[in-house]
Parts: structure tokens; sequence; C-alpha cells
């Protein structure tokens, strides 16, 4: 699989402005298994995955995956979608905040096999300063970095779900491996269907998923988790909340509630693959991590809420 750090840097440029869609209150019902609500700020579709227990993690992955253990969660809300940069637009225009990346002037591509950091490279940028946000706003945001994701959040008066809140919203109570089930499906996702980058290409047509990069965050309804959350195979990788530890399984107690990795280490983790990903990248019990600070072409995020 490809796990991988690296580091960053860069710039800015400028996207038409988005209305935030007129909230759904749903304060005067009791939430259950397939409510949704919209977001004041942002227009984000919540979902509702009510309380109880599933099982986290899986015996076929990697290490760090281990062990399967049982974990019980109060109800949260989460975005149906990744975050995307018309909403990311809306977020910059309201705060005047700047990106890691933009601070830097640089960032993250992956450019002839290998990862290289291009000058100008931000989220109005994603391949380099000659690239723009044309025909993107629906794509997910990228090059953002895990704080600019909690600005964003912050902002969305949400925050980022936590590890356990992630792989819930990916698996629902009966663990598969992907969001729709046990077998890998080249059309239920954006993922490495492209010999253009390097020349692997997940099982199934080249040009499968119709997207060699990134694609729009509503594309793939047959890869809806049990939540019908979008993409947590997929598309973007997405920060969460919690500091990476590849123990942090095997040192949880075994009906451990609400867990989440508070010990500060070097990386936060990121959950659910990417279109440079392949079958076994896109798992939903895969974990990856990279430190706070650093934004790439393949990561994005999407926010929750505990009420
Ligand atoms: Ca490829
Ligand atoms: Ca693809
Ligand atoms: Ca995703």
């Amino acid at each position: 699989m490809r796990k991988f750090i690296y580091l960053v840097f860069v710039i800015i440029l400028s996207l038409p402005a988005c209305t935030p869609t007129v909230s759904t209150p749903t304060s005067n019902m009791v939430p259950e298994l397939g409510s949704t609500r919209i977001s004041e700020t942002d227009g984000m579709v919540q979902v509702y995955v009510p309380a109880g227990v599933f099982e986290m993690g899986s015996e076929d992955g990697y290490e760090d995956e281990k062990p399967v253990h049982t974990v019980y969660l109060d109800a949260f809300w989460i975005d149906q979608t990744e975050i995307t940069n018309e909403m990311f637009q809306t977020f910059i225009r309201d705060t005047g905040y700047v990106t890691d990346a933009e601070s830097y002037g640089s960032s993250y591509v992956y450019l002839n096999n290998e990862w290289i950091e291009i000058s100008g490279a931000d989220w109005k940028h994603p391949e380099g300063s000659t690239s723009n946000l044309e025909n993107l706003e629906d794509h997910p945001v990228v090059q953002v970095s895990w704080n600019d994701a909690m600005a964003y959040c912050e902002w969305a008066k949400r925050i980022l779900p936590t590890e356990a809140q992630w792989e819930k919203a990916a698996k629902g109570t009966v663990a598969s491996t992907y969001p729709w089930g046990n077998e890998f499906n080249c059309k239920n996702g954006n993922f490495d269907d492209e010999s253009v980058l390097d020349e692997y290409v997940v099982a199934g047509l080249a040009g499968c998923d119709g997207y060699h990069t990134t694609a729009p965050v509503r594309e793939y309804e047959g890869g809806v988790s049990p939540y019908e959350v979008y993409d947590m195979a997929g598309n973007v990788r997405e920060w969460v909340m919690d500091w990476y530890d590849d123990k942090f399984y095997g040192e949880m107690s075994a009906a451990e509630n609400n867990p989440q990795n508070s010990e500060e280490s070097d990386y936060k983790t990121i959950r659910g693959g990417s279109w440079f990903d392949i079958e076994e990248g896109v798992r939903s019990t895969v974990r990856s991590y990279n430190a706070p600070y650093i934004a790439d072409y393949i990561m994005g995020f999407r926010c929750s809420t505990s009420n």
C-alpha cells in the first residue's frame, strides 16, 4: 500500500462565491437512522449515525488495523460528502484564513512517479501555479492541512470526526471491507483507474470511474456507506481528529466508549484512501497519517458534530 509521509509549502488565487443553504432544523424531531440536516454555514448535508456499538479494525489488514475491537459511540452527525472547493471558498471569503500551503508558498503534487514540492501549489492551484479550480467547484478541496481542516470545521460550527466516528460512518454496524460490501467495484468510487500518473490500474477497466484525479463529491451513489455517506472509499483521503498511533487499537479496552487518541505524536490520522489509491488502500479500515501542517493533492476532509 502507498503509505507515505512527505513535507509541504504554498500561494493564492480566486473563485466565485457560493450562497449558504438555508438550514433545515430537526430540533422538534428525534433524529433516527436516515435523518439528515443541512448546515446553515456551508450548506453541507449531514447524516445521522445513531448511538451504539460497531466492530472497529480488521484482522485481514495491516498491523495497525488490529485487533478488531468492539467500540461504543454516542450518536453523531457526519457530513455526507467531502468538503468541496466551493464550500472552502466561502470559508476563505468569510474569514480571510490563509492555509498552511499558502503560507509556505508550495505544496506536494505527484509527478513522474514521485511526490514533488511544487511552488505555487495550494487549494486554489491544486497542481501548481498554472492550475486552477475551473469546473472543480463540486470537487473536494485538496492541498489542505489538518490545521486548515480544523479551522474550516470550527468556522462551520462543527469539528473533525474522530477516527472511530469516521470508521463507523464508513462501515455501519456490520463490518465489510468497503462501504458497500466486501467485493471491490471500480465503479463505486474514485480510485486509481488511470495509467497516467503510474502504471498500476485497479481491477476493472482503465478509466472505469471516469476521473484521473478528483471527482465531484456526489458522483458515486453505488459506493455510499450504510448511512449513505459518499466517498468513504476513494476520491480524497480524509483528515480525522486523532493523533496517529499504530498501537492505539491494541491499547484500548475491549469495549471502549467514544475512543479518541489525544496523546500527541508527530502525525494526525488520515482515513479512506483516494483517487491515487488501489483496492487495498481504499478499504474502510486502512489507516494512514501525515504531519498536521502538510498538504497535498490527495488529502481533504469532512466534518462532524456530536449533536
Ligand atoms: Ca495508476
Ligand atoms: Ca479515478
Ligand atoms: Ca474520501
